[in-house]
């Protein structure tokens, strides 16, 4: 252990520690900008580029970055001198001469951590100003970059190359020239993006945010012509109340729901729901393979890893293309949701298809993109039209003068509005894998399932493994979220070496509860950790905890899609996958 002190407080702290970490441990907050430590989910970035943290060390001539200073035995750290103070603020005032002053207009306004500093230091003008350093726009279904509010933090290189290992952001030229772009400046829509979202998540500026389709979603609700229906996904509704002041893993289920009767959607429903098929078919599915597979038959392939992740189904087709014949056929529930609305409710209603909006609140940016796939569309007419994240739909809310916290909570509207705690779950790493075996148990061993709650699926673990015993087999499941991780698992399979038969991927840290279009969380984990405990929250409230038990979805397959894997439901809710 090594002690310092740090404005006057005395501290002790492991050898190897930064002053940045000693100063967190005394509660003496240091400001940083591009310093972020998300240690439990494998990103550090210490680049200590920006310099907005520097502080005075007592016997040392140049002031140090206490983002990237190791602690030496009886250090004496001055993070308050006049010193320090004054050189943070040109620090701040170089960042802003090279910056657009555009923070009226900026998407980040309110959330920007450059602003948030300047604020503090009280910056009014900024005495260097002089040129600047312009990119071209880069717009993609999903993201936008606009390179001339990057402050070269490198967080997002960080989070995409070396938690993500995905490789589509790096820094490239020098000097003025500078930036952070894909490979030869070529638009993300054409590099290996997989439109994860999680560079916009970790972005401290308006460099990289969401393309915004609110307003997509006010004309369609404003239509005379258009039946405007909208689905929730899971892990909005353990998030959303941030937007609005309220705790972390705060569920405010019904109160989305009132929120958008009050938007002026037709119906409200529930992806939950489409979570349910998606368990239907994606077990039918797995059950089907495992029984060839154990009968010997050498050309069906295992594990079966689940699909309803875009960002994952991107990443695979791009990275592991070779291996396109083992994830799950089952369309997302997203997706899913968006074939029934617009062929059984449609039907149903006796609205033609063509005058349905569907319109999905999502925690995710890779669903933007995901709507627009070809193989999603009938006549080029798309399943689902419009996709809008948390944060939208939080603006959206704010736009129409809703009081949000004070909402009564309504239900979601039957038939694709009933889920049960399997379709929930899904928000939360683990929970997909663990709806789908709470099913096959049952549709294996034709007994109940006494306990539902597979904890050892849960958690925040990069990688986790578990044994379930379902009659005679012991069933091996493996769980991996962020896509590095994921790729560990898929090296595994290539060689030869993966021991398991299911594996549940999600590409964002944490699973959809830590997507790319929630609530920012500032690099506070413990907010991923509340959200994941709301989702399970609302698992245990419900009555019905498996999907095979929803009576809408039983209602389903009789009167519509006749069984799981049949041809109707087949055309309708199953895909294939590119290279
Ligand atoms: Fe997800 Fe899914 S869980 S992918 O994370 O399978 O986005 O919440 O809607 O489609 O249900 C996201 C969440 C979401 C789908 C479901
Ligand atoms: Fe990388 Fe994901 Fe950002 Fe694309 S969206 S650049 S894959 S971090």
């Amino acid at each position: 252990m090594v002690k310092i002190t740090i404005d006057d407080k005395l501290v002790e702290v492991p050898k190897g520690s930064t002053i940045l970490d000693a100063a967190k441990k005394v509660n003496v907050e240091i400001p940083t900008l591009c310093h972020l430590n998300l240690h439990d989910v494998g990103l550090v970035n210490q680049t200590a580029s920006c310099r907005a943290c520097v502080v005075e060390v007592e016997g040392r001539r140049n002031l140090a970055p206490s983002c990237a200073t190791p602690v030496t035995d009886g250090m004496v750290v001055k993070s308050n001198s006049v010193r320090a103070l004054n050189a943070r603020k040109v620090v701040l005032e170089l960042l802003l001469s090279d910056h657009p002053k555009e923070c009226l207009t900026c998407a980040k306004s309110g959330e920007c951590e450059l602003q948030d500093l300047s604020e503090k230091f009280g910056i009014r003008e900024i005495r260097c100003d002089g040129a600047q350093s312009t990119y071209r726009e880069d717009y993609s279904p999903s993201i936008i970059r606009d390179m001339d509010k990057c402050i070269m933090c490198r967080r997002c290189e960080t989070m995409c190359n070396e938690v993500q290992t995905v490789g589509a952001l790096s820094g490239i030229n020098r000097g003025f020239d500078a930036v952070v772009s894909p490979a030869f400046e070529m638009n993300l829509e054409d590099s290996v993006c997989t439109y994860c979202g999680q560079c916009v998540a970790v972005c401290p500026t308006g460099a990289l945010t969401e393309k915004d389709y609110t307003w997509d979603v006010v004309s369609a609700l404003a239509d005379p012509e258009k039946t405007v229906v909208v689905q929730v996904a899971p892990a909005v509704r353990a998030a959303l109340g941030e937007e609005f002041g309220m705790e972390p893993g705060t569920l405010v289920t019904g109160k989305i729901v009132t929120a958008l009767k009050k938007l002026g959607f037709d119906n409200v429903f529930d992806t939950d729901f489409a979570a349910d098929l998606t368990i239907m078919e994606e077990a039918s599915e797995f059950l089907d393979r495992l029984t060839r597979h154990l009968e010997g038959d050498k050309t069906v392939k295992l594990p079966i890893l689940t699909s309803c992740c875009p960002a994952w189904v991107k990443f695979f087709e791009h990275q592991f293309p070779e291996m396109k014949d083992i994830p799950s056929t089952a369309k997302s529930p997203q997706q899913m949701f968006g074939a029934i609305a617009k062929s059984y409710y449609a039907e149903k209603i006796g609205v033609k298809r063509e005058n349905m909006v569907v319109v999905s609140i999502m925690p995710c940016l890779a669903k933007k993109y995901e709507v627009g796939r070809d193989e999603f569309k009938v006549d080029g007419n798309p399943d689902v039209d419009i996709s809008i994240s948390t944060r939208e739909l939080a603006r959206m809310i704010k736009q129409f003068n809703i009081d949000f916290v004070d909402l009564e909570d309504q239900e979601f509207d039957n038939p694709l509005g009933e889920s049960t705690g399997a379709g929930v779950i899904f928000g939360a790493t683990g929970g997909v894998i663990e709806a789908a075996v709470r099913t096959a148990y049952e549709w294996v061993t034709k007994e109940e399932l006494k306990d539902v709650n597979f904890t050892s699926f849960r958690g925040l673990d990069g990688i986790k493994s578990a044994t379930v015993k379902v009659g005679d087999l012991d069933l091996n499941i493996g769980i991996a979220h962020g896509l590095g991780n994921a790729r560990k698992l898929l090296e595994d399979i290539k060689s030869g070496k993966s021991k398991f038969h299911a594996i549940e991927i999600m590409a964002c840290p944490g699973g959809c509860i830590g997507g790319g279009g929630q609530p920012y969380h500032h690099g506070d984990l413990d907010i991923l950790k509340k959200r994941a405990e709301a989702i399970y929250r609302e698992d245990e409230g419900k009555a019905i905890r498996k999907s095979h038990e929803n009576p809408y979805i039983k209602e389903l397959y009789s009167t519509y899609l006749g069984s799981p894997l049949g041809e109707k439901a087949h055309h309708l809710l199953h895909t294939h996958y590119f290279n």
